[in-house]
């Protein structure tokens, strides 16, 4: 069986040869005109990044090395006993580019496990936070601090060949995510749990499992098998959003993996991106709290507009590429439509059965007030409400999972890019003076 590293081992010179050539061959070519919108828009749309591991079409959503979510599902090995995707293949999948076998799956399992415990440090640190610390701001200070052993910033100091960066981008990157369980559950515990024992890591369970376990949550095996979807497919999304261009960008200028990642975590904790799916509980409650439990789609509606009205966004809808319901959403709501129990919990799901009535109407309401150009869920929309069904209640707390995902394609793309020797990252800017002198030239 092969190792996650031999397996990329393999691919990496065919991946080099392509880059190579197309520098060489085809590197005056246009790709497109830039224009004054984009400049001042965001970025939106502009082709100004390579990255391999995943493609974001407007309309059909996303798509891993060719793989739709659907495909990813029949396609990608689960856990002995489920169903569902787990971390470590959709990992395989984003590395190398391959369908990894059950067994490459179940060594790449082990290995994480085996390196999943915190240095003391960390854990004496994360424990010496405030409680009322946001635990986003606790989990990127834990990731960087991680970076003490990191072996890229050593063998860096040392003196290294660039030929060789990838193997300790790849190292780092592997451990960080092996401990992210660990560091992520810890800070769990100490906000919501004070003082309950943390569990040790079990060498013979997938990275999401022992995360489940960690929680508290690991006899729940519809939970474990929600949280194996959620962390697989919210790994990457195309290159351009905050975080994982946060990463990429970070990583560009050789800064090891862990604090890379720390970097980008603190783009995912922003509310356009990662900390809407925390907004979209809060919301939700806040919705239940002033109409009841007997909420009608006319409620809503206009729950809906006193929301867009006082100049707020719908959290949860609109998305930076997509223009159609997102894939990621759909599969999750699939998840839940696919459990009677789930559907019928007179009490918590409200707060499913409010997403989905909210999804009823909430297209509509968008399309009238005529700003987004995506009137449409996207993955933040459900995501909450499922782990709110099944107990885990604490929604400041969700987009540290969403943080323990983008792990998988964030430092997929910082390997990636050390294997290609990309250089530093260093866009152009213009002053609005500039911009004008531009456009009369
Ligand atoms: N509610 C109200 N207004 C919205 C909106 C929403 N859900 N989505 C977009 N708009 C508004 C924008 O604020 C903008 O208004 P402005 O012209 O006054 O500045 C206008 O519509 C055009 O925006 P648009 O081009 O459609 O969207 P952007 O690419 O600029 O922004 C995000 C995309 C995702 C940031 C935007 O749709 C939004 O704020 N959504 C709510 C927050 C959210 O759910 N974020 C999670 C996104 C994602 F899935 C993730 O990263 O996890």
């Amino acid at each position: 069986t092969k190792t996650i590293k031999e397996a990329l081992q393999e691919v990496i010179p065919a991946k080099q040869e392509q880059l190579k050539a197309l520098k060489k061959q085809h590197g005056q070519a246009s790709l497109g005109e830039v224009k004054v919108e984009q400049v001042i828009g965001g970025m939106r749309g502009l082709k100004a990044m390579l990255w391999d591991a995943s493609v974001l079409d407007p309309l059909e959503g996303i798509r891993f090395h060719g793989l739709t979510i659907p495909d990813c599902q029949k396609a990608l090995p689960a856990a002995p006993g489920g169903k569902e995707i787990i971390a470590e293949s959709m990992l395989w999948l984003l590395l190398t580019g391959k369908v990894p076998t059950e067994a490459e799956v179940r060594q790449l399992s082990r290995q994480l496990a085996e390196k999943g415990h915190l240095p003391s440090h960390v854990e004496k640190l994360i424990d010496s936070l405030p409680t009322s610390l946001h635990p986003m701001t606790q989990l990127g200070m834990g990731v960087a601090a991680l970076n003490h052993d990191s072996t890229f910033a050593a063998a860096y100091e040392k003196g290294i060949k660039k030929s060789e960066y990838w193997t300790y981008a790849l190292e780092d990157s592997l451990n960080l995510i092996a401990k992210l369980p660990a560091l992520a559950a810890r800070i769990y515990r100490n906000v919501y749990h004070p003082g309950r024992p943390l569990p040790s890591i079990d060498n013979n369970l997938d990275l999401v499992g022992n995360y489940a376990n960690l929680l508290g949550y690991g006899g729940n095996h519809d939970l474990v098998e929600y949280l194996r979807l959620y962390i697989s497919i919210h790994g990457d999304h195309e290159g351009g959003n905050a975080s994982a261009h946060t990463a990429h960008l970070v990583s560009s200028t050789l800064a090891d993996p862990y604090i890379s990642y720390a970097a980008a975590l603190y783009a995912l904790a922003g509310p356009l991106h990662g900390l809407a799916n925390q907004e979209v509980l809060r919301w939700q409650l806040n919705m239940r709290k002033e109409l009841g439990d007997n909420i009608t789609h006319e409620h809503i509606k206009e729950f809906l507009w006193k929301t867009l009205n006082s100049g707020q966004v719908v959290p949860g809808y609109g998305h930076g590429v997509l223009r159609n319901p997102d894939p990621r959403f759909i599969a999750l709501q699939e998840f839940c439509d696919t459990r009677p129990e789930l559907l019928a919990d007179p009490v918590i799901n409200l707060v499913k059965k409010a997403s989905a009535r909210t999804y009823e109407v909430a297209p509509a309401v968008l399309k009238e007030h005529g700003k987004t150009k995506n009137p449409y869920p996207n993955v933040d929309a459900a995501s909450g409400c499922v782990l709110f069904h099944y107990g885990i209640t604490q929604f400041k707390y969700y987009t540290v999972i969403f943080g323990v995902s983008r792990a998988l394609g964030a430092l997929t793309q910082v390997v990636w890019a050390r294997a290609l020797g990309l250089p530093l990252e260093r866009p152009k800017s213009l002053s609005l003076d500039a911009i004008e002198k531009a456009i009369k030239a």
